[in-house]
């Protein structure tokens, strides 16, 4: 394992060099969980602190509508088809979150506390709701096919770190296939198409497909870009309202990464159909030259 520090600025984003059988690490803090206790589809509830770089985004005055996952002090990965046309004022970003209240707040004051209970009032700025300065949507996002739908937003000010808000690991560009593994993904999404979404973070393991045979079940737009999981043998999927949140995977140490990005699907949950994500892996170097760039 090998953690390259692109930054000299704290905190640094590291990236892992992925090897299942490595047992060295270094303490650069992506991926760490500080709180670990022994709108998803067939999965169950969270709690607070177990996923600690789930963002959940807000348009002014709307309902969470996606979600993204906390990367550096000042950027978050989510989905371009989240984020692409919206004016960075009309976005707002929460962190630390586990149940999520519904609402923005109608006056320009915000919340110094949240609606969740006493975890979310250790934040250290009291305040888990975040103004979001720049909008970076992947130069050659092609909204019909979903081809390369990944974004990263610059956050209005640092986050301060805290046992509810940590950033998770990008996994390194020579990432493996990861086909027949498994992995797990997180949101307040729908429970079912169409169905309502869960004020509480939910999560379920999904398993990774083989992009040949997901091209066969979804019929189009599967690149080498993208990545299958869910279904199989249950219903197990990302669903509406999970998009642009991670697809997590431990590595080196149990380290979390977040190896796709919820991008779409044919409805949610069907066996037979698995969820469509942004491989991340493909992006590693964007991300990280795009967060260098506006550190
Ligand atoms: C959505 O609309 C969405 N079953 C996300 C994921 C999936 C379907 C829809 C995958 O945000």
């Amino acid at each position: 394992m090998a953690c390259i520090i692109l930054s000299n600025l704290l905190p640094l984003v590291c990236l892992f060099y992925f090897s299942i059988y490595s047992t060295a690490a270094k303490p650069d803090g992506c991926g760490i969980r500080a709180n670990t206790q022994t709108r998803i589809v067939g999965g169950e509830v969270s709690y607070p602190g177990k996923w600690p770089w789930m963002a959940a985004l807000y348009r002014s005055n709307t309902n969470q509508y996606c979600a993204g996952a906390l990367i550096s002090d000042r950027h978050v990965l989510t989905a371009a088809h989240c984020v692409s046309g919206v004016h960075p004022s009309k976005l707002h970003i929460r962190l630390g979150e586990f149940d999520i209240p519904g609402r923005l707040p109608t006056s320009s004051t915000q919340p110094n506390k949240s609606s969740s209970g006493t975890l979310l009032d250790e934040n250290s700025n009291g305040n888990n709701l975040y103004s979001v300065e720049k909008i970076i949507v992947h130069q050659q996002y092609e909204p019909r096919s979903h081809l390369h739908d990944i974004a990263i937003v610059r956050l209005g000010q640092a986050v301060l770190f805290s046992p509810v808000i940590q950033r998770i690991c990008l996994p390194p560009p020579s990432l493996p296939s990861l086909e027949d593994r498994t992995a797990i993904v997180a949101g307040w999404g729908t429970t079912a198409f169409l169905g309502t979404s869960s004020p509480s973070l939910r999560e379920v393991e999904v398993p990774i497909w083989n992009n040949q045979a997901c091209l066969q079940a979804i019929g189009k737009n599967v690149f080498n870009t993208t990545l299958c999981a869910g279904g199989r043998i249950k219903s197990a999927d990302a669903c509406q309202g999970d998009s642009g949140g991670p697809l997590m995977m431990p590595m080196v140490d149990d380290r979390w990464a977040a190896i796709g990005v919820v991008s779409w699907g044919i409805r949610c949950g069907e066996p037979t159909k698995p969820g469509l994500y942004t491989r991340t892996s493909h992006y590693t170097d964007w991300i990280l030259s795009t967060v260098q760039r506006t550190a």
